[in-house]
This record gives C-alpha cells, sequence and structure tokens, in this order.
C-alpha cells in the first residue's frame, strides 16, 4: 500500500513510518516540521538526543533498505501544494497526525489557542476538501483523543464513538438512534478533535470519504522495536510541562529525583496506551477500512484505565521518588471513574502492552541514560487554564530537585 503519514516526524508519527515501511509499505512522511520549531520556541528539548530528519532516514534506509521520502507541506496553509502532492504520489491511505497535540500548549496564551485551531482545523478540513477536489479514494485514518469524551462514564463504559439513543416521539412512539457521543472536550487542543469529528461526520455523508478516526488515550514509553534498531532512530521523549504526558514525566521524574509533580489529589482517571500498541493500532486499522458511503469508524485506541495517584504511588514504591501534590494548571474533575470499549481493536488482534514493571524499568532507564539533558525549569506544568489557577500557581512555591547519586544509581 502507499501510505503517507501526515506528521510523521513526531512523536507517534515517527514509530508509525517506521512500523509501516518494515511491513513492506511504501511510505512517505509530509510534515512542516513545526514540532522542532515549537522545541525552539519553548527553549527545551527531546529527552532523547532525535537526529535530524534527514539523518534518520539515511539510517532507516541503511538498516532496512527502504526509503522513506520527506514532503514538507503546512497542511494548514499549503492548499494548493497539498492538492498537487496527493496528484502526484496518489497514496492509498492516508494517517493523519499532522495536528498540534498539547493540551497545554494550546491554553498558555490567546495565541496558542488561535494557532491550535486555526493549525487543527484548517489543517484537517484542507485535507477533506483536497481529497474530494481530487477525486482520490484514499482511506482517512485519523489520530483523534479519548478527550473528545471527557472523562467520565457515568458508569456505563464509553462506547467507540456512537451512542445508541432512544427518543419519546409524538403519541407515544419511540425512535431509535445512534449518535455521536456528546463531545465534552476539557483544552482548546481536545476541541479542536471534537471539531474535526464533524468535518468528518459530514464529508462521509456528503463526498463518501472513507475515514477512520481513532480515539486514543495517553501514550506511555518511547521506543517500538523498529526505533530501537539504531540509535539515530531514536524516538521523542518530551518531558516538558507542555508536551510530556503524564506516565512519561513521572518516570523522567523518578529518574532525576525530582518529586513526582500529582495535580491536586490525583483523583483523575485516563486511558493509556503503550507507544508499540498505538503504531500497531494504526496498522489494524489500514487494514481494515470502513467503504464508501458508511458513516465514519470509530475505534478507542487505549489498553488500560488508570488513577494518576495509583501511578505516582507504583512509581514512588518502585523507585523511592517523592510525591508532591500540586495545584493543579487545569480546570478538569478533581475525581473521575473511567470505564471504556476497546473491543474492535482485540477483534482485529490487538495484544494489549499492559503496563507491566519491566517496562516501566526500560522508561526510567532511557530516562537516566539522558538525565543530563534534562531542563528541571520546564519540569513543572505552567500553563494554567484560568487567570484565577494562573495566580494560585504563581504563589505556589515550587517542588525542589533531591540531590541524589551519579550515573548508574
Ligand atoms: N497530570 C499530572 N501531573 C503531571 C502531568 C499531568 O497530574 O505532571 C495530569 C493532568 O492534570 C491530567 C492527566 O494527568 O489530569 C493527563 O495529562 P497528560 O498531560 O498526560 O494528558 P493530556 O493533556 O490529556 O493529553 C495527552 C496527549 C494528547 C492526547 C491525550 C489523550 O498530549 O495528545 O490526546 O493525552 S487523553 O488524555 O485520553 O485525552
Amino acid at each position: 500500500m502507499r501510505v503517507a503519514v501526515l506528521g510523521g516526524d513526531g512523536f507517534v508519527g515517527w514509530p508509525t513510518a517506521l512500523h509501516l515501511s518494515a511491513q513492506g509499505h511504501d511510505v512517505v512522511i509530509v510534515d512542516s516540521l513545526v514540532r522542532r520549531q515549537i522545541d525552539g520556541e519553548l527553549d527545551v528539548q527531546s529527552l532523547t538526543p532525535i537526529t535530524s530528519p534527514k539523518e534518520r532516514r539515511d539510517a532507516w534506509k541503511e538498516i532496512s533498505g527502504r526509503w522513506i521520502e520527506l514532503v514538507r507541506i503546512d497542511l494548514a496553509t499549503d492548499y494548493d501544494q497539498l492538492r498537487s502532492w496527493l496528484l502526484t504520489w496518489r497514496p492509498d491511505a492516508l494517517v493523519h497526525l499532522a495536528e498540534q497535540r498539547a493540551a497545554p500548549y494550546s491554553m498558555k496564551s490567546p495565541r496558542h489557542k488561535r494557532y491550535t485551531v486555526d493549525n487543527n482545523v484548517n489543517g484537517t478540513h484542507n485535507l477533506l476538501a483536497a481529497l474530494v477536489e481530487t477525486g482520490l479514494d484514499a482511506h482517512l485514518v485519523h489520530l483523534g483523543t479519548m478527550g473528545v469524551y471527557g472523562y467520565s462514564s457515568v458508569g456505563a463504559p464509553i462506547p467507540e464513538g456512537y451512542l445508541p439513543v432512544s427518543i419519546e416521539l409524538p403519541g407515544g412512539r419511540r425512535a431509535e438512534q445512534e449518535i455521536l457521543y456528546p463531545s465534552n472536550p476539557g483544552s482548546i487542543y481536545h476541541m479542536t478533535k471534537c471539531l474535526d469529528q464533524i468535518l468528518f461526520a459530514y464529508y462521509a455523508k456528503n463526498d463518501g470519504l472513507r475515514i477512520t478516526d481513532l480515539h486514543q488515550g495517553i501514550v506511555w514509553g518511547t521506543n517500538t522495536p523498529e526505533t530501537l534498531a539504531d540509535e539515530r532512530l531514536v524516538n521523542r521523549f518530551d518531558y516538558d510541562g507542555d508536551y510530556g504526558t503524564v506516565l512519561n514525566r513521572l518516570l523522567m521524574q523518578a529518574a532525576i529525583g525530582y518529586p513526582l509533580t500529582v495535580h491536586g489529589t490525583g483523583g483523575q482517571t485516563r486511558a493509556f496506551i503503550h507507544i508499540t500498541d498505538s503504531v500497531r493500532c494504526i496498522e489494524l486499522a489500514l487494514g481494515s477500512p470502513p467503504a464508501g458511503g458508511d458513516r465514519v469508524k470509530i475505534f478507542n485506541q487505549m489498553t488500560e484505565t488508570h488513577r494518576v495517584r495509583d501511578l505516582a504511588t507504583l512509581i514512588a514504591e518502585m523507585t523511592g521518588a517523592e510525591i508532591a501534590n500540586v495545584t493543579n494548571p487545569r480546570k478538569e474533575a478533581a475525581e473521575n471513574d473511567l470505564v471504556v470499549e476497546n473491543q474492535q481493536f482485540l477483534e482485529l488482534g490487538l495484544e494489549p502492552t499492559t503496563l507491566s514493571a519491566g517496562l516501566l524499568d526500560e522508561i526510567l532507564n532511557v530516562a537516566k541514560r539522558y538525565r543530563h539533558r534534562v531542563d528541571t525549569r520546564h519540569i513543572p506544568c505552567v500553563s494554567a487554564w484560568t487567570e484565577e489557577i494562573a495566580q494560585a500557581l504563581a504563589r505556589e512555591r515550587r517542588p525542589q530537585l533531591k540531590v541524589i547519586g551519579g550515573e548508574g544509581d
């Protein structure tokens, strides 16, 4: 299959491009490389030393004999370039990860809010419009988020995208329907993924586009079998307060002797998936496309749920790290339960990689190896959801780095 990975330079995109290439697909990365620019804007770097786009693709060629082309297009702004590239390359499938994916980054300022909406919504819409204009019948697989649902399950499992409802009609009869599960975004970033859902529903209905939306939980881990094949292929590991996600952050903090930053009581329950499973799910979704005219196919891409404080306790027990309950910069439920259906991927053959101590150790080791690259000023999450929270954060004393021994402890 000819597969384009849009956003293929990013945290999920890069291992996805490698995995699909290893499976024998013809892969091209389409990316504006903006994520590397944002590292510059925030003055942070990935914990792991990622190589340049050219060097990592050269290394892959050396190892696998397979070449991955890179096409620099900004989906949100370069519509004509996108359309002519589609007509030239004629992909069978597109994996769309080319969106600004950090909730804290999307909440930093009005500029960041506007950038996230402009980039994500225009990029997605340009892609849909270009598919219709070019008449290509490519399968579009989009990386959505579990966050479109909000995180409360009202005791019932969150279904895979569609909720059956029964509506009372005049005269006492009832109409049965399936509707998109009600959106309940918790940040501007999550809101853009809710808007994407409406765009997809419309284009599938009106133009018969074949679309799959993957509602993914929090990804943990850093390496996949392909990124482990050579140091130059190493994947990103974001640890900073904007792009770092909770489990990887807590492991990095434990590795350097920084108190584990639990927001509030840590009662937030979230869905998780290991990076290897994330990549495997994308492969499975590509192999199981909807037919033209079908409604959008929606999968819940997660394998387990955990409460933040339970993760912190587990890591503290493993490593002796301290836990710091800090002011939560977000406006979110302090405590929630979460039950999620993920039957579709299990039926397609996904064998979940769950959070076993062995794998946590592996990530701890990555973090220990590169701890000299951590800039502790960038660890706290300082992007506040409201002005009131920003003021509370400004009054708070930050956790301090505990001095620990040298390499190898
Ligand atoms: N949290 C802490 N301490 C930290 C960092 C986070 O307690 O040091 C808490 C947050 O307050 C939140 C939870 O951990 O309650 C998850 O935060 P996160 O930064 O790990 O995840 P989130 O912002 O939700 O976003 C991440 C990805 C996003 C993806 C989403 C899936 O960045 O691209 O869509 O996970 S989900 O969370 O299921 O919506």
